[in-house]
């Protein structure tokens, strides 16, 4: 089914970039919450979080983790996503006590998969404990699918243990990554072909891919993630000036296919997350 609206995802940091490189790169919670704003005021309906430390290095500290979903979840409406893939360098425990900071959704990563010179660690019975994890916990997962073969090991996972937590089968397509999908429509094609009956969908390209993964998806009838961890630069050797230009263009991009951005509240309902609004963490 294509939605008459198309759900912005922003993800604002990522784990790989640092502060120094980047200096428009959001690491503290005060810039976090401003580009969160920014980004809800120019479309975003739901924002895909990592956290640093006082280093600015990528964490899982749980106390941050906590403290970030309130934060988030006061000063804006958005769905609050957290990274369970943290960093290529973060053990599973860490990576599954994520859940108990009790964020509306997470991502959950279908497969591994090499990830430049590094490797993202996502064996299945990882996958199995991740997933059965978000069925208590009530929190709905998003599943990232980086390759064809996650696809499949998506739909064995459903096979073998049910719907996830909300009933909706919710995916994003992480393409371009090198080791990963290529980002170009006849693998988004491909992907999307595979995907579950009735799943929803974004996609993101990683870097140069992020245009032409942007309009496949909208022309595909999918939702778009776009965000700083994803693109650095907004066009040929022109660093992006925040996640809220980026969001921009996605926004304008929907516009232009008259699939405007979807509201925070429709992305809520589509995806049936549990209203923790007003609950403390
Ligand atoms: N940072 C990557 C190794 C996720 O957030 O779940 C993994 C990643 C996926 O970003
Ligand atoms: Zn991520």
């Amino acid at each position: 089914m294509v939605h008459a609206t198309t759900m912005i995802t922003v993800a604002p940091t990522g784990a790989e970039s640092s502060k120094a490189d980047v200096p428009a790169l959001p690491v503290t919670l005060d810039e976090l919450v401003a580009s969160a704003k920014a980004c809800e005021a120019a479309g975003a309906a739901m924002i895909h979080i990592h956290i640093r430390d006082d280093d600015a290095a990528p964490t899982l500290d749980l106390v941050r983790l906590k403290d970030t979903v309130s934060a988030v979840r006061e000063q804006t409406s958005l769905v609050v996503q957290l990274s369970t893939g943290g960093s290529v360098h973060d053990g599973y425990p860490p990576r599954l006590r994520v859940l108990e900071a009790e964020p509306d959704s997470c991502s959950l990563t279908c497969g591994t998969v090499n990830f430049g010179d590094d490797v993202f660690m996502n064996p299945w019975p990882f996958m199995v404990e991740l997933y059965q994890e978000t069925q208590v916990r009530e929190v709905v997962p998003e599943f990232e699918l980086f390759d064809l073969g996650h696809v499949t090991a998506l739909n064995r996972l459903l096979d073998s243990y049910g719907a996830p937590y909300g009933g909706n089968v919710h995916c994003d397509l992480v393409m371009g990554v090198p080791g990963g999908m290529p980002g170009t429509t006849a693998a988004l094609v491909a992907a999307v072909a595979a995907l579950p009956a009735g799943a929803t969908w974004s996609a993101t390209g990683v870097g140069r891919t992020t245009l032409p993964v942007m309009f496949a998806a909208l022309s595909a009838g999918g939702h778009l993630r776009v965000g700083m961890e994803d693109v650095l630069t907004y066009s040929r050797r022109v660093p992006v000036r925040d996640n809220a230009q980026l969001v921009e263009r996605a926004a304008e991009a929907a516009v232009i296919f008259q699939r405007p951005p979807m509201s925070t509240d429709d992305a809520r309902a589509m995806l049936n997350v549990k209203d923790r609004r007003g609950a403390s963490t």
